[in-house]
């Protein structure tokens, strides 16, 4: 285990955000501001609006499965499934259903209440969405909550989702409109923005969030929560990634985010989604039991448990329950 991360200074912005409506509900200045308080301050705050929308200590726990591994037409510079990386990963085909069902019921034996299927898709076709509808149907009626991540949707996609009974489709907006096109260059932010629309307007419910310690400052942490705030609602599900520096892709000589940083993106994603849970995503196998504490501390109230994310590994379930009984943390 390791068990603090090399520090690297928090640069400036590397462009300056985007005009703001005079209508938003918070503007990137405000966020900016909140960044910068006192950490003691700050995490104060983070607990008082966590403990006036849910109950302190509850924790939900949902388990990933990735149904559709590798080969991936985008250059998501994170991304250990671009085909355009080397990353050694193999092209996988889908997954059959009765393989996918017999991890989900894994997931529900192990405690988890949400099922997340991901894929390696810019966009879902045809043929592989029906069988992700398939998929959807049959984890249902295990009484599991589920979400699945498959790329870019149209409208009607999004509704054949919503009638399979879909709970979640997750669509990270991953960082600030302005630092976007640094880390990914073959679909935009509008593209993402026009996804979480036909998924709101599917009446499924929204997880986005993004991705910190990809070399964005804090400026742009802000305006990567100012977008996730001021969307009408917020999504109702905020992952909040510590980016996996996973070898072959082009970030992965990024300086790791201080860990101070990291709990502060938590706290400000609380402070501003007061009513969205906010989950504690990729880079905990990386993080030491007190800074998971922080971030519990911080308003997060969801993490990803299970041995797997989608391709690289997450922290040990039996540790994680160890955790909770330490801190006296509730699944829910
Ligand atoms: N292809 C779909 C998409 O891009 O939405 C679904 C799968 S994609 C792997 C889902 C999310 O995983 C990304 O939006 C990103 O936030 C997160 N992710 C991917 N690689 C990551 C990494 N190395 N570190 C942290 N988060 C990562
Ligand atoms: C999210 O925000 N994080 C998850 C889930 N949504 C799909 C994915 C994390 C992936 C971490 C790198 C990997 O395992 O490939
Ligand atoms: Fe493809 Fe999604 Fe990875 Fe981007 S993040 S390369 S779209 S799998």
């Amino acid at each position: 285990m390791i068990n603090e991360f090399p520090v690297s200074p928090t640069v400036k912005a590397s462009r300056p955000a985007p005009a703001e409506p005079a209508t938003a509900r918070w503007k990137t200045a405000d966020i900016e501001a909140l960044f910068a308080l006192p950490f003691l301050d700050l995490m104060f705050r983070a607990q008082e609006v966590h403990r006036a929308h849910f109950k302190a200590g509850e924790v939900q726990r949902s388990t990933l499965l990735s149904i559709k591994t590798g080969g991936c037409s985008e250059d998501c510079g994170y991304c250990s499934q671009s085909a355009r990386h080397s990353t050694g990963l193999e092209r996988e085909a889908l997954m059959p259903l009765d393989e996918v069902l017999e991890h989900a019921r894994a997931a529900r034996e192990g405690g988890s209440s949400r099922f997340c299927m991901g894929a390696a898709w810019r966009s879902p076709k045809g043929k592989d969405l029906a069988a992700v509808i398939e998929m959807v149907k049959e984890v249902k009626k295990l009484g599991l909550e589920t979400c699945v991540t498959l790329g870019m949707l149209d409208a009607e996609q999004a509704r054949l989702l919503a009638e399979a009974g879909l709970d979640y489709y997750n669509h990270n907006i991953d960082t600030a409109p302005g630092f976007y096109d640094k880390v990914v260059t073959t679909h935009t932010m509008q593209d993402r923005l026009d996804t979480i629309e036909k998924v709101r307007e599917a009446g499924i419910n929204v997880c986005s969030g993004g991705i910190v310690g990809m070399g964005e400052g804090q400026t742009d942490r802000a305006g990567l929560i100012a977008l996730l705030a001021n969307m009408e609602p917020p999504p109702e599900s905020v992952p909040i990634n510590k980016l996996i520096a996973f070898p072959g892709t082009p970030l992965a000589g990024s300086n790791a985010i201080d860990p101070f940083d990291f709990v502060r993106t938590i706290a400000v994603a609380r402070i501003t989604m007061p009513a969205s849970s906010v989950r504690l995503s990729a880079g905990r196998e990386q993080m030491n039991d007190a800074l998971q504490a922080l971030c519990f501390m911080a308003g997060a109230n969801s993490i990803f448990y299970g041995e797997r994310l989608l391709t690289t590994g997450n922290a040990d379930a039996d540790a994680d329950m160890r955790l909770f009984a330490r801190l006296g943390l509730v699944s829910i």
